[in-house]
């Protein structure tokens, strides 16, 4: 069925001669966008429109086209041999618009998109909205009706092109421009949105990269559609959800495509500028003012007030609100579990005391522009008690870490982690520091080099003279946690699609894991499975499913570090997994979901049957739900719906469920976006 290139041109003066030739349905009457002798469109023009089409409507961003320069795309459907996917669709019945041919089909693809959505793309369900919905008015008939052509019949030596053929993205050489305040504008909003998936140098991570090499063959179009919709592998639809208009994203994608800026770095003398001690250590109290148990406390990110709320587990007041740094993002506790440690998004720490009446902030500092992790030294044995002793932040920008005074957060050591790539050895100037655990068992910690793919364990027995063992795992570290023996550390390489584990005991990787896409356990679940013994488990944020790790090398070697189950989801964007040992259920939350009403429903798995989700539910009607924690007693289920902060009645709140019924007990309303919630016990013993 294949014709040569003159042949499909001439092909192209009469397109239902040539559906007739193809054996493919015809086009109806009415509505058929075909070429006829007295189309405006013939001979050779055919392909250039098609190609002008193509470029026009950025298609090959998000979609591979034979023989179209560049388009390589993976967001949307493969198109090398769409018009017999379509007349297979049109055939089975699984096709739902109006097209009555594979030309309408075609034509109705391009000109209303959102007619019958494609359900595979490369892996996942096409998503709604996102190819763009003015293709029919941007492109000129003429062109719609060349590019339905091409894609009904490409000429034989491009259709005979596959899709394992790679072809260099073209560079268009024509940057956009933006004006000095659009430019500004757009570098902060990257900042506070984008950095953190795509990297401030933008060489991809969670996120791919996004030098202009790989987005000016994009071009503003697609890159703008993309910002606006979101993807449905977890890219946020910025535009639909009000953060950006139509014309931001424009701009946005138009910052894309030029070079990155890059921000300054940070010396540690610039950090102790900024360094205050509120409360000095001899003015604290030696024991608990409170008569509260505040070791059953809530520490609660408001996300977008700047701020962390301490609640109590028992009575549900809110003891305290607290402000902390930018969009701040998690807290860690100390050994003891008096102080807490929030670091914000803009890399300043805050240390909070628990134990006075109302919690107070006793200290604080900045130790870069940019970070997300932030741990305590836990060790307590042979070599020396090191507890409450030493804090490490682990900074995105300037890519390094630092080690402060546990006490009063002084910084007093910066480590670089630029460095070389474990796969390719080559230099990154910006490998960012993820997730940071503190080992039990020997005075170290656990630091996670995202982009180079290295885990480091950092002896801080000497902290100015820091001795690291690096160890080679998988590129884009991320997120983690123990397994139930606190042994073995389990961390998601997410764009690689794989769980790194790391024997603290012995300071080895035991094993690389592969998952399907986008593997997000915040620090997992710990739970015995009724077929493979003790496991851990991750959710992914591109795939609608929950993997299950064997954990038990001495009990259950046949199942140790493999990945012995995989639990479907009704949907992918996960962010958070979680169990307390004592709970029968498994909790999982879908908050990227793409569909706002999965994005509020959670899940929860009988551990006695795992073999799908027991129950689901939307926990609010309206924001995203995110993140479990247990309280103390392991009988309590906190969920966070995640709102709008400038919505009144719609901020957020928090849900509390029992964790034998699934009963809801009781909702904390009013609250600014929340999002982590971290129970002082549970988090200073790791239980999840
Ligand atoms: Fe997080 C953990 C990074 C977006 C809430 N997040 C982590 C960790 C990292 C990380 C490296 C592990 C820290 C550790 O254990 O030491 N997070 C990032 C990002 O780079 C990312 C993807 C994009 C960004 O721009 O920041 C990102 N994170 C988010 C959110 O949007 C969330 C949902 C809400 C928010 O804060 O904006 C969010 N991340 C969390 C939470 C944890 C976390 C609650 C800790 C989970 C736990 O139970 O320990």
């Amino acid at each position: 069925m294949k014709h040569h290139w003159m042949a499909w041109i001439l092909l192209g003066i009469s397109v239902l001669g040539l559906a007739a030739c193809a054996g493919r349905s015809q086009p109806t009457p009415t509505s058929t966008p075909a070429l006829s002798a007295t189309s405006p469109v013939a001979g050779s023009d055919v392909m250039e429109l098609a190609m002008e089409g193509f470029k026009k409507g950025a298609c090959g961003a998000c979609h591979v086209i034979p023989g179209v320069p560049g388009a390589q795309g993976t967001l949307g459907p493969d198109l090398s041999q769409i018009a017999e996917v379509a007349e297979k669709r049109l055939e089975s019945g699984e096709y739902t618009g109006k097209a009555k041919s594979v030309l309408d089909y075609l034509h109705e693809a391009i000109v209303e998109p959102d007619a019958f959505v494609a359900p595979d793309c490369n892996g996942v369900p096409c998503q709604k909205g996102l190819m763009p919905a003015n293709l029919g008015a941007l492109l000129s008939p003429a062109e719609i009706e060349a590019v339905v052509q091409y894609l009904y019949h490409p000429p034989e030596e491009v259709a005979e092109q596959t899709t394992s053929v790679p072809e260099e993205p073209s560079l268009t050489g024509e940057v956009p421009l933006l004006s000095e305040e659009e430019f500004a504008w757009a570098k902060q909003v990257y900042f506070e949105r984008c950095a953190g998936c795509h990297g401030t140098l933008r060489k991809g991570a969670t996120g791919p990269a996004l030098t202009p090499d790989k987005t000016q063959p994009k071009g503003t179009l697609a890159l703008a559609s993309i910002i606006f919709n979101g993807t449905p592998r977890g890219m946020p639809d910025w535009g639909k959800q009000g953060f950006l208009t139509q014309e931001q994203t424009e701009i946005m994608a138009k910052f894309l495509q030029m070079e990155p800026p890059a921000p300054p770095e940070m010396s540690l003398e610039q950090m102790k500028q900024t360094w205050k001690v509120l409360v000095p250590p001899e003015q604290r109290p030696t024991q608990p003012q409170t008569t509260r148990n505040w070791q059953n406390y809530f520490v609660v990110t408001l996300r977008d007030a700047g701020q962390v709320a301490v609640i109590d587990g028992d009575t549900y007041e809110v003891v305290a609100k607290l402000d902390t740094g930018y969009a701040v993002h998690i807290s860690r506790m100390s050994a003891t579990g008096r102080y807490v440690y929030v670091i914000g998004r803009d890399g300043r720490l805050v240390m909070v005391d628990l134990w006075p009446e109302v919690p107070q902030k006793v200290a604080e500092v900045q130790t870069c522009y940019d970070a997300r992790s932030v741990e305590v030294s836990k060790y307590k044995g042979e070599l020396g008690d090191f507890t409450d002793r030493y804090a490490i932040v682990g900074c995105y920008w300037p890519p390094h870490f630092v080690i402060l005074d546990g006490q009063t957060l002084e910084p007093f050591k910066i480590v670089s982690t630029r460095g070389y790539t474990i796969d390719m050895e080559e230099y990154h100037p910006e490998p960012r520091v993820a997730a940071i655990v503190a080992s039990h068992f020997k005075p170290e910690w656990i630091v996670n080099i995202k982009e180079i793919g290295q885990i480091w364990l950092v002896d801080y027995s000497d902290p100015h003279n820091p001795t690291i063992k690096m160890i080679e795992a998988a590129r884009y570290l991320h997120d983690g946690g123990w397994d139930a023996t606190k042994r073995y550390f389990l961390v998601a390489a997410n764009q690689s699609n794989k769980v790194a584990v790391v024997d603290a005991l012995d300071g080895k990787l035991v094993a690389l894991v592969d998952t399907p896409a986008v593997p997000h356990p915040g620090r997992g679940a710990n739970w015995v499975d009724p077929q493979f013994g003790p496991v851990w488990s991750t959710a992914h944020l591109g795939d609608a499913a929950i993997t299950t790790i064997g954990t038990d090398p001495v009990g259950h070697p046949q199942y140790a570090w493999k990945a012995v189950r995989e639990i479907a989801l009704p949907g992918s964007g996960s962010l958070f997994i979680k169990t307390h040992p004592t709970s029968p259920w498994i909790w999982v939350d879908m908050t990227l979901n793409s569909d706002p009403k999965l994005a509020r429903t959670i899940c929860v798995v009988a551990k006695s049957d795992p073999t799908q989700p027991y129950k689901c539910w939307e926990v609010a009607d309206y924001g995203r739900a995110t993140h479990f924690e247990y309280n103390r007693q392991g009988t309590e289920v906190w969920v966070s719906v995640w709102g709008t902060a400038d919505k009144p009645g719609q901020t957020g709140e928090i849900v509390i469920y029992d964790d034998r019924t699934l009963q809801e007990k009781e909702r904390i309303p009013n609250l600014i976006t929340p999002t982590g919630k971290f129970n002082v016990y549970n988090t200073v013993n790791d239980i999840y």
